[in-house]
């Protein structure tokens, strides 16, 4: 079952609140977009209808089963009482639409809820669709609630939405899901396949992903490719590959992959490189040397030479590179490291 009021027709939800908000434009514009919008609220009217009479049921059979309390309930269950409560939480205050619609027939509800209730139980097809007119059965559409497109028993052959679907608003085409196209669903759509056709049913089925269109599952099936793959010499669509043509900037190594491909950013101790990591590098970045088959950082800080040369320095190893910095102790000043000026706070009752 559709939740509350909120259960709108999937369609065009832009152009109902334009209707909706901007009365200025020609009615006749909006039309369609009205009466959708109206079965739609009496859809939500229904459903809270319905929820009410949960409630009110669950809040009044708690008890046990005496004579009196089930001649009471009994007589509650028909009651005005009763019918008052539910008909209060109806619509949201700010639903304009709802309290309209429930201002305008609630002697219809009250009607219905008095002598009709037994006779017509389902009180959406009472209500909306046949007594005040704003919804179609299931499978029909317009003021005149006429068959979709492919029939009412399965619009659009199961394979789309029909426009206005149980509306009184919409023109009956379908809207196809992605594997259909035609203006009954009939048809497969570029990139699938019939697997299923005769008088009542279509089923169309994915390509091989090679293929752009085909007449079956496998990539031999394809009438053409798809961009990134081309025809081998068994006629079958094979991707292409795009690395072999070197796309890639220098810093860069290409990745082929089905259908297409990618440029990936070497690794930082690489110029140039064939793959991901240290070890596939055509030449080592400066700051680091070859050592079993990986470009690896060179400690600077271990060579025989001395990097940092002056006085109180350290030195500090960094991938790819090294940096000179002061003793600890000492602070950098003009380019050199001096002992560091030691300064007392002066001391405060907190601490
Ligand atoms: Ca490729």
């Amino acid at each position: 079952m559709r939740s509350g009021p909120a259960a709108r027709p999937a369609r065009a939800p832009l152009a109902v609140a334009l209707c909706v908000t901007l009365l200025m434009l020609p009615p006749g514009l909006c039309a369609g977009e009205r009466r959708r919008l109206a079965c739609s609220t009496c859809r939500g009217i229904v459903d809270r209808f319905n929820q009410g009479l949960a409630d009110t049921a669950k809040k009044n059979f708690g008890g046990g089963n005496t004579a009196w309390e089930e001649k009471t309930l009994s007589k509650y269950e028909s009651s005005e009482i009763r019918l008052v409560e539910i008909i209060e939480k109806l619509c949201d205050s700010s639903n304009f639409e709802c309290n309209n619609m429930v201002e305008e027939y609630e002697e219809h509800i009250e009607k219905w809820w008095f002598k009709l209730k037994k006779k017509y139980p389902d009180l959406f097809k009472w209500f909306c669709i046949e007594t005040i007119e704003v919804c179609c059965p299931a499978g029909t559409y317009g003021p005149d609630c006429l068959a979709c497109h492919g029939g009412s028993e399965r619009p659009c052959h199961g394979n789309g939405h029909c426009d206005g679907d149980g509306t009184r608003g919409g023109d009956g085409t379908c809207s196809c899901n992605k594997e259909y196209t035609g203006d009954f669903c009939l048809d497969c759509s570029n990139g699938y396949y019939s697997t299923l056709r005769n008088e009542t049913h279509s089923v169309c089925t994915a390509c091989h992903a090679a293929c752009k269109t085909c007449t079956g599952s496998s990539n031999k099936d394809c009438q053409d490719c798809k961009e990134g793959w081309i025809k081998n010499e068994e006629a079958a669509c094979v991707d292409i590959d795009e690395c072999a043509a070197s796309p890639c900037k220098d810093h860069q190594y290409c990745l082929n992959t089905d259908g297409s491909f990618s440029c990936k950013a070497c690794d930082a101790s690489c110029i140039g490189c064939t793959g991901e990591g240290s070890d596939k590098c055509k030449i080592c970045a400066s700051g680091y040397t070859k050592e079993d088959e990986r470009c690896t950082d060179i400690d600077e800080c271990n060579l025989p030479e001395k990097v940092c040369m002056k006085e109180n320095q350290d030195c500090v190893n960094t991938s790819g590179s090294y940096k000179c910095v002061c003793s600890e102790g000492f602070e950098e000043k003009d380019g050199a490291c001096l002992q560091m000026q030691v300064k007392y706070l002066p001391v405060t009752d907190d601490e």
